[in-house]
C-alpha cells in the first residue's frame, strides 16, 4: 500500500534504458515493497521504440509497475518525478572537439534541468549517466536553482565496480571482502581507482597487492579504459553493466549504504580533499537518511593527490568550457 515513485528516465529506447527499464520495474531500483510508474523520455525518433519497449514491460506483467507513460517534452516527463535516470546524452562524433562535445550536451541537459524545476516533486533525485557525466549533471544543477544542489549527482559506481572485480582477482578474494575501495574525479579516463584506502578482508589493500607497477600500468588503466575494452570486445558500449551500475547508485542512496564500507558516487564537492567547492565529482561516499556524505578523514599519500588533482582538474577544465557557453 505504499505510493508509487515516479522514475523518470532519458534516452529510455537506448541500449542502457533496455538493460535499466525492466530492473527498475521488478523492483530493484528502490526496493521490493515500492511500487513505481515509469516516465520515459525520448527524442520524437525514439518514441516509437521507447513503446515497443513499454508493450514487453506490459507483458511481465511485473506486480510493481503501476504505469507506463511516453513522452517527447521534458516539461512533461518530469512532471511529479522522484528519481530522474538522465542516460540520453550526445554521443561524440567524429571531428568533433570536447567543447563541441559540451555544447551539444548542454543543448540537452539544460533543458531538462528547467523541466526538473518547474515539475519534478520536492525529494526528486537526479543521477546523470549520459557522458560527460559529472559536467552534464552540472549543467542540469544550474538550471534547476530551486532543487537543493546536492540531489544532483553523476555515476562512476560502474567504475566503482569494475575496480572491485579487478582488484577482487588479482588478490583471488571474493568481491564481499573488499571495502572501501573509492573512485575520485571525474568518469573518464582521467578517474583514479584509489587501494589506499581499500581493505581486504580487514587488511590495508594496497599492502596486500604490494606490486606499485600493477597498480599504475594494469589496474588503473584497466579500470579506467574499460569502457573501451568493452566495446573493442563487444562491438557496443557498456549496457547492461552501466545500468546495473545505475540501480545500485539509487538504491543505496535511497536505502542507505552498508556499515563499515562506503561506496563512489559523483556528488557536489564542499570542498573536501581540495576539490574546488561545487564540482560534482567522484568521492569516497556513504548514503544516511536519504543524502549522500563525503567520507572525511582519509590519508591521501603523495601518489594518490596527484592522480586525483589531475582528474579534477579536468573536471574545473569542463567547467570552466561550459562556463563560457553560458551553460553553468
Ligand atoms: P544509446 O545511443 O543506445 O541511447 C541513447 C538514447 O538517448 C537514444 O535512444 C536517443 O534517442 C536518446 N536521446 C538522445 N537525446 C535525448 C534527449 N534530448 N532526450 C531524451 N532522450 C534522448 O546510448 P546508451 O548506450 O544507452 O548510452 C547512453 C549514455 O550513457 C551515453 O552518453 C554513454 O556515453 C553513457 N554511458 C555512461 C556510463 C557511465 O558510467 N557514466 C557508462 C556507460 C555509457 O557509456
Amino acid at each position: 500500500s505504499n505510493a508509487p515513485v515516479n522514475v523518470t528516465v532519458t534516452g529510455a529506447a537506448g541500449q542502457i534504458g533496455y538493460a535499466l527499464l525492466f530492473r527498475i520495474a521488478s523492483g530493484q531500483l528502490l526496493g521490493a515493497d515500492t511500487p513505481v510508474k515509469l516516465r520515459l523520455l525520448e527524442i520524437p525518433q525514439g518514441v516509437k521504440a521507447a513503446e515497443g519497449t513499454a508493450m514487453e514491460l506490459d507483458d511481465c506483467a511485473f506486480p510493481l509497475l503501476q504505469g507506463i507513460d511516453i513522452f517527447d517534452d521534458p516539461n512533461k516527463a518530469f512532471e511529479g518525478a522522484n528519481v530522474g535516470l538522465l542516460v540520453g546524452a550526445r554521443p561524440r562524433g567524429p571531428g568533433m572537439e570536447r567543447g563541441d562535445l559540451l555544447e551539444a550536451n548542454g543543448g540537452i541537459f539544460k533543458p531538462q534541468g528547467e523541466a526538473i524545476n518547474a515539475g519534478a516533486a520536492d525529494d526528486i533525485r537526479i543521477l546523470a549517466v549520459g557522458n560527460p557525466a559529472n559536467t552534464n549533471a552540472l549543467i542540469a544543477q544550474n538550471h534547476a536553482p530551486d532543487v537543493p544542489a546536492e540531489r544532483f549527482t553523476a555515476m562512476t559506481r560502474l567504475d566503482h565496480n569494475r575496480a572491485l572485480t579487478q582488484l577482487a582477482k588479482k588478490l583471488n578474494v571474493s568481491i564481499n571482502d573488499i571495502k572501501k575501495l573509492t573512485i575520485w574525479g571525474n568518469h573518464s579516463a582521467t578517474q583514479y581507482p584509489d587501494i589506499f584506502n581499500a581493505e581486504v578482508g580487514g587488511k590495508n589493500a594496497a599492502q596486500a597487492v604490494n606490486d606499485q607497477t600493477w597498480l599504475e600500468d594494469d589496474f588503473i588503466p584497466t579500470v579506467a579504459k574499460r569502457g573501451a575494452a568493452i566495446i573493442e570486445a563487444r562491438g557496443a558500449s557498456s549496457a547492461a553493466s552501466a545500468a546495473n551500475a545505475a540501480i545500485d547508485h539509487v538504491y543505496d542512496w535511497v536505502n542507505g549504504t552498508p556499515e563499515g564500507d562506503w561506496t563512489s558516487a559523483a556528488i557536489p564537492s564542499d570542498g573536501s580533499y581540495g576539490v574546488p567547492e561545487g564540482l560534482i565529482s567522484s568521492f569516497p561516499a556513504v548514503s544516511k537518511n536519504g543524502k549522500w556524505e563525503i567520507v572525511q578523514g582519509l590519508e591521501i599519500g603523495e601518489f594518490s593527490r596527484g592522480r586525483i588533482d589531475a582528474s579534477v582538474k579536468e573536471l574545473s577544465e569542463e567547467r570552466d568550457t561550459v562556463r563560457k557557453l553560458g551553460l553553468v
